[in-house]
């Protein structure tokens, strides 16, 4: 039987190289995407000492499932360049399954929703730009004075 379109949101982060290059090339080739959120540059959080990111949100409308949509994430990131050194560690591209509607999973190597996307400004703030139902609050210590908005993602550079 074929699956119904659903609403489903991917976190994405860059502080290595040419973020805003990284993200524009990850929004590109990611599927189904019908929005963008505007772009943030943010203070880390967690991890060693590290430049400051670049984040946003992109909404998509797809049959994917979670895990079709973690390949494709992961897909993104090994198109950047992504090595795997440390745990929070600087990435040029990192690319997070935040949520889909009426979809839960909880697997080894996959969780949705994202389990730290709700104490993370970084990711709420972009969120609520696109589904303002999906965060009602963003908490206080979330670190959403890190969060500074730069402008829209803008196309790729071809
Ligand atoms: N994984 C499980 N569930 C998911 C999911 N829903 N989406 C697994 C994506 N991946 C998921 O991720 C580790 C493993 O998580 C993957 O193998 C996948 O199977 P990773 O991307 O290899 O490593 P990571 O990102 O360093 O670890 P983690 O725990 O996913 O980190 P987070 O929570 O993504 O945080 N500060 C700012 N300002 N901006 C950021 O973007 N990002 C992080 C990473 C930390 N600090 C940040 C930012
Ligand atoms: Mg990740």
């Amino acid at each position: 039987m074929k699956r119904a379109h659903r609403r489903a949101f991917l976190g994405l982060g860059s502080n290595l190289g040419d973020r805003l290059g990284h993200l524009r090339a990850a929004v590109a080739s990611l599927p189904d995407v019908v929005a963008v959120s505007p772009v943030y540059e943010t203070t880390p959080v967690g991890g060693p000492e590290q430049g400051s990111y670049l984040n946003c949100v992109v909404e998509l409308h797809t049959s994917a499932g979670a895990r079709q949509l973690l390949h494709a994430a992961q897909a993104c990131e090994s198109a950047a360049g992504r090595v795997r050194e440390e745990r929070w560690g600087p990435r040029t591209l990192d690319v997070d399954v935040l949520w889909i509607d009426g979809s839960t999973v909880d697997e080894p190597d996959l969780v949705v929703p994202h389990p730290r996307m709700s104490e993370r400004a970084f990711v709420l703030v972009p969120l609520r730009d696109l589904a303002p139902d999906l965060v009602a609050e963003i908490p206080a210590g979330s670190g959403s004075e890190g969060v500074v908005r730069i402008g829209p993602l803008g196309p790729p550079v071809s």
